[in-house]
Parts: C-alpha cells; sequence; structure tokens
C-alpha cells in the first residue's frame, strides 16, 4: 500500500468561550525553524494557484480562514485535500508539485516555510518536474 501524499498536521487550539486560538511553534506543529511567512487572500473567483514544486523548501500551509483544496502530485500519482480548518495544517514537501484550487471567497491561507523566497528554488513546468524525479 503506498503512503498518502497528504501529511496533516493538528495544530494546538486553545479557545474557549471567547474564540478560537491555535499556536504553531517548535517543538509543537511547526516541523522546522520559520525563516518565511506568506498568505495569500482575496483570491479571485475560478483561480488557481501554485502548479510547481520546490526544489529544497518546506512549508506548512494553514487555511486560517475559509477553504482551499490543496491537489498534491509526486510524479505518479495525485491526492486532493481540502482544508478547511484553523487548527489543521497541511506539509507541502520538498519535489511535491502543488496547485491550490476551489478557494472561498474568505479564505486567508497562511504558508510558513523554511527558507526565503529563491524563485531558483521553483520548478514551474510540470514536464521538466517529473523529468526531475525520474533522474
Ligand atoms: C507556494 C504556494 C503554496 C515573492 O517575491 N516572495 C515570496 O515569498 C512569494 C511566496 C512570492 N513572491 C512573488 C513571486 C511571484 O512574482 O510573488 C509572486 C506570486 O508568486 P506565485 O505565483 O509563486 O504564487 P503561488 O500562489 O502560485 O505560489 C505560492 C508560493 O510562491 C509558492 O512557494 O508553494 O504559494
Amino acid at each position: 500500500m503506498s503512503h498518502s501524499l497528504i501529511h496533516k498536521i493538528t495544530i494546538p487550539q486553545y479557545g474557549d468561550a471567547r474564540g478560537g486560538l491555535s499556536v504553531a511553534e517548535i517543538g509543537g506543529a511547526l516541523p522546522f525553524v520559520v525563516r518565511r511567512v506568506y498568505w495569500i487572500y482575496g483570491t479571485q473567483p475560478g483561480i488557481s494557484r501554485g502548479f510547481h514544486a520546490h526544489r529544497k523548501l518546506a512549508q506548512l500551509a494553514v487555511c486560517v480562514s475559509g477553504s482551499v483544496r490543496f491537489r498534491l502530485f509526486n510524479g505518479e500519482r495525485e491526492e486532493d485535500f481540502t482544508l478547511t480548518d484553523p487548527a489543521l495544517g497541511v506539509l507541502i514537501s520538498p519535489m511535491i508539485w502543488h496547485e491550490m484550487h476551489d478557494f472561498s471567497p474568505d479564505c486567508v491561507l497562511m504558508v510558513f516555510a523554511d527558507a526565503e523566497y529563491a524563485e531558483a528554488d521553483y520548478i514551474r513546468n510540470r514536464g521538466e518536474f517529473i523529468q526531475t524525479k525520474r533522474e
């Protein structure tokens, strides 16, 4: 049996009667030291994003508001997972092709990354990605 491509991380919640509070920290939900955080929001209807893999970068994506569907592809098979819970993260490991679809209008997707931005780390061509996986 093959392992799932979707590696989910449960983020501790300390919400109470006042509302929610979730924490990602080293030794807890964060599997790496974070060197960059970015967030994607106000995505226009019908827009999909991603369509690339990273050579070395590891990331943890948390949908802190709304929902978004991730499609992960390891060069052989694809799996989809919809993030709807601000207390759940999905790992985007190196050399995993990823796409984001079906952003809800209120979606805020927060991404924690283990390195600074580097365009050279992206593989933005699916054919090149598949070829690189085979090498
Ligand atoms: C990823 C998925 C989940 C920067 O200059 N610095 C940054 O840190 C980022 C993230 C982006 N940019 C620039 C590069 C492009 O000119 O912002 C522009 C839009 O980036 P991109 O088209 O790569 O956005 P997405 O949503 O397709 O992908 C993003 C991340 O770039 C990517 O690393 O894994 O979200």
